[in-house]
Formats: C-alpha cells, structure tokens, sequence
C-alpha cells in the first residue's frame, strides 16, 4: 500500500494570519509577476513596492507564493528576495500544486494559483497585473485563471487582460462563467498597456465601497464567481494602440515561429514586448502593478469595514 504523507504545508505569516482574525483589511497579491513577469532586478524591487503600497494605504500585504514546496501566505522580505532570485522556478497554477509538494520546488503563484491559496486562507481582496485568458489563433490554450475566477468569490483588482490574449473570447468566457467585469471609473475594459480595448465592461462602478456592495449582493445570494475590477493603466504611463498593438503582432509571429505555446507562452510574449519596445511596455507594466495594488488595498478596507460591522 502506498502511504500518502506529501499534504500541501501552508505557512501563514503571523502578520497575515493576525489581520485576519481581527477582520483586518488584507491584500493578496501574486508572485507569477516576481518569477515569470519581470526581469531582474525590477521583480524584486516591484514585489516590494507593491507590498509598500498596501501597507501605505492601510492594508496588510499578502504576497503568495511556494518555497521548497511549501505554500506561504504573505512572504518575508528575505523569503521575498529568494523568490525572486531562484534560478528554475515553477509557475504554479492550479495544476501544479501537487507538483510543487513532490518536487518540494520553489515557484511564483498564478492568478489561479493565488487566487486558491486565498480562498483557503479567507482572503477576500487581491491584486494583480493582468489576468490570463484566452489566447490568440490556439482555440484551447485558455489560462486556469479563467476558471479560478468562475468559480471563486473574491475580488480581483486587475488593468484588464493583455492584448497579446483574445479580448473578446476572454469576455464571453467571463460572461458565461457569470463574472461581473466591472470598470472602475470606465465603461470599457482595459487592456494591461492600453488604456482601452475598444470593448465594453458589464458595469461601470465609481467607489471601492460600490464594488464592495456589488460583491456583497452577489454573494449573498447565492454566486461562487469572482468580481473583476479592471482599472486602465495610469494615463502618463500607457502605450497608444500604434506603438503596442504592431509589438505585439511581431512578438506572438515570433512566439508561434518558435513554436512557443503552454506556460512558456505569457513569459515569453512579455518579455519579447519588454525588449522590442525598449522598455516601454516595462514601464506600464510597473504602474499598473502599483496602481492595482492601491485600490485593492481601498477595497479591502471597505470589505473589512463591512465585516466588522456586520459582526458587531
Ligand atoms: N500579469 C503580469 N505579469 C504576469 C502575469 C500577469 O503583469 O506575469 C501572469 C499571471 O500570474 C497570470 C499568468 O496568472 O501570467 C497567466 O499565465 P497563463 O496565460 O499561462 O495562464
Ligand atoms: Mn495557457
């Protein structure tokens, strides 16, 4: 018989784990972005900006991700530092899970992933670049965030999905899914670099406490999908549609002529963009990062405010 000992070890920090007892405003943000989205040095310097951010508008940083097979809920700065140095990390969606533990790898948490290792933690809020979705000319390379979303209630911060993915499928999918897609200050969805896709959001909300009460009623009743606050990268940083959209075009020909497809596929077209645009895409990419980070932390003071209220 074979004995099954390798569970998943879940290591809250005690920073996190006190936020949450007290009812505390908590912000989960990814690590997928750390070990996959960004060079070096900038990840590191991001992840601790992002964290900075919450903390400056009165939340506590959840930042999640896998250290030697472990899940942590809210890393450490020197457990931070190793994340983003590691030489071959995982990028851990749902999935691969099971493979982090028997591996005992080091990796950086999807939206999925993250999104699953805040459920369990009973983090409401989290922040994030852009979601995965459906990608371009590959009908079945749709991204596990996709699911997370549909079937996890939590809010998700994020500056839309990048136009490297198919927009208009990763909406419908939304749709079908029954995910609110809501803009925040916009009635159209933006699209990571961009400010605008061209396409429209389900709803238009003006307020962290509207979003909160839009969660409130949709989970009251009943729903199990994610609430999806996409906000457009700060105006002094976003790209024009003339000097992404052709980057984008050359990177994902590149990306097919390389026969480049799975999890290598996102990685890749990032880091292509990055390069092809001499940092430009960079740059956004950074202050849509912080950008979502600070309304998330908004959000979830609200939620938090709601909480304790409700418990009084
Ligand atoms: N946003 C960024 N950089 C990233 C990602 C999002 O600014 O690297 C990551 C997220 O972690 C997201 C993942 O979950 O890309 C999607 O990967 P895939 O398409 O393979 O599901
Ligand atoms: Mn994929």
């Amino acid at each position: 018989m074979v004995m099954i000992t390798n569970s998943l070890k879940i290591i809250q920090s005690s920073e996190v784990g006190q936020a949450l007892r007290h009812s505390l405003p908590v912000v989960a943000l990814e690590s997928t972005v750390i070990t996959h989205g960004l060079p070096a040095p900038q990840n590191l310097k991001l992840a601790r900006d992002m964290e900075k951010q919450v903390r400056q508008h009165k939340a506590t940083p959840a930042t999640i991700g896998l250290l030697d097979g472990e899940l942590h809920i809210g890393l450490n700065d020197p457990e931070l530092e190793r994340l983003a140095g590691e030489k071959d990390p995982l990028k851990v969606s749902r999935r691969d899970f099971a493979t982090a533990v028997l591996k005992k790898a080091c990796g950086g948490a999807t939206v999925a992933g993250s999104m699953f290792a805040a459920q369990k933690a009973g983090i409401k809020v989290f922040a994030t670049g852009g979601i995965g979705g459906v990608h371009k000319e590959t009908p079945f390379d749709i991204s596990t965030d996709l699911q997370a979303l549909a079937d996890t209630p939590m809010i998700v911060v994020c500056a839309g999905a990048k136009s490297i993915l198919d927009l208009p499928a990763t909406l419908e999918y939304l749709e079908t899914m029954a995910v609110p897609v809501i803009g925040y200050k916009t009635d159209r969805f933006p699209a990571f670099y961009k400010q605008d896709s061209g396409l429209a959001v389900s709803l238009r909300l003006e307020s962290a406490e509207e979003i909160a009460q839009l969660a409130l009623t949709h989970w009251e009743m009943g729903m199990r999908s994610a609430i999806l606050v996409a906000q457009p990268v700060p105006a002094e940083d976003a790209m024009a549609a003339e000097e992404i959209d052709p980057l984008i075009e050359q990177a994902s020909q590149e990306a097919r002529e390389m026969d480049i497809h799975g999890q290598a596929l996102t990685p890749f077209l990032l880091g292509r963009i990055k390069d092809l645009s001499a940092g430009r895409s960079l740059q956004a990419n950074l202050s849509l990062l912080l950008n979502n980070a600070r309304l998330a932390a908004q959000i979830a003071r609200v939620w938090s405010a709601c909480r304790q209220r409700k418990s009084a």
